[in-house]
């Protein structure tokens, strides 16, 4: 299986990240790939390769196109302002507030964030790119007969909707995948999304359309991250109706569980028959994650990524969270050698 990973992903590393009320280091921080490139390595793994630049017009499909200049802009704007700290919100567009953008960076900010512990900084939009860039290029793989890849994508991007960032994400690479994937000719893409979060970018993207299934094993919302998205009863609308799927699990939720949701989500993905899976990647499931309450095993990831090649379809890996950060590289190759083996 190759990979594509980008060393342009270390130009994003804010220093601060809005936590239990103090700015500490981010949980997502740049070692993470290092460690996955390490472990890919030991593991035997094809050294990872670059991307090829992004497709501007495959972008333009996923997200809105003023959420897409803000990114590109959002820095400079607040550099000219004089502020001296890195860019966060500090004012939201709450219920019956106005929805429109403001001219002002402070305005922009919350207007676009769905979370505000995430900071953009001198290059966060160029590492984004980067990363959107590598799950493209992992998807154009595809056409020529690879039948699995892995985008080791930072930053992270499932909770970037069509024009939200936030959670550590701004450009959906997972959505960035499908749309690509569709652009070359699949009829049905299904993306199956196993990190700890629910993905609501990705939801909200695909929410009203039937070429892309979703699904999403996840912490409740009730009780985690990004609780405000990521219900059962969210299943779709429109065309969409049907085509969306949340699995939402309780604190403390171990392999008997969470492989039973994962069985009834791969008998979902079968039914809508996809010509490609694309798997959201997270190994934040981990029992020893520091922001999560799942409690999968090292060898509980071996015993999944095995699971998923039994859906015996095209499946692209797309690197989401983890953040126990010394175990991310095992825990990502027992996926990907368990679906391989
Ligand atoms: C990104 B990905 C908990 C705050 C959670 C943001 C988590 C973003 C996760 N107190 N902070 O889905 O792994
Ligand atoms: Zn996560």
């Amino acid at each position: 299986m190759k990979t594509i990973a980008s060393s342009e992903h270390s130009l994003h590393f804010p220093k601060g990240e809005l936590s239990g009320g103090e700015l500490v280091r981010p949980y997502e921080c740049p070692e993470r790939w290092d460690y996955i490139v390490q472990a890919l390595s030991a593991s035997g793994f094809s050294e990872p390769e670059m991307p090829s630049p992004l497709n501007l017009t495959t972008l333009g499909k996923v997200h809105h196109q003023n959420y897409l200049d803000f990114l590109a802009t959002a820095w400079d704007l607040w550099e000219a302002q004089g502020f001296n700290g890195e860019a966060i919100p500090s004012v939201v567009p709450a219920r019956r507030m106005q929805q429109r953008e403001p001219e002002h960076i402070d305005g922009k900010l919350g207007f676009f964030a769905m979370a505000i512990e995430t900071a953009i900084t001198r290059g966060s939009y160029t590492a984004a790119i980067s990363s959107a860039a590598c799950a493209q290029t992992a998807a154009l793989l595809f056409n020529n007969g690879e039948t699995s890849a892995f985008a080791l994508c930072r930053p992270p991007g499932h909770h970037a909707g069509l024009d939200l960032y936030g959670g550590y994400c701004f450009l959906n690479n997972a959505a960035i995948a499908a749309q690509t994937l569709l652009d070359q000719g699949a009829t049905r893409v299904s993306i199956l999304d196993v990190d700890f979060h629910h993905g609501n970018g990705t939801q909200d993207i695909f929410y009203t359309r039937d070429d892309v299934q979703f699904i999403s094993l996840h912490g409740d919302p009730m009780h985690a991250f990004p609780h405000f998205l990521g219900y059962s009863d969210e299943t779709g609308e429109g065309a969409g109706e049907g085509f969306n799927h949340n699995y939402p699990l309780l604190p403390g939720t171990a392999y008997d569980v969470w492989g039973a949701a994962l069985k009834d989500a791969l008998k979902k993905i079968e039914a809508y028959s996809p010509d490609v899976i694309v798997i959201s990647l997270g190994v934040d499931t981990f029992e020893r994650d520091p922001i999560s309450f799942f409690k999968l095993t090292s060898d509980d990831f071996s015993r999944y990524g095995k699971l998923l090649a039994s859906a015996a379809k095209p499946t692209l890996f797309v690197m989401e969270g983890g953040y126990a950060v010394e175990e991310i590289g095992i825990n990502t190759c027992n996926v990907l050698s368990g679906f391989a083996s």
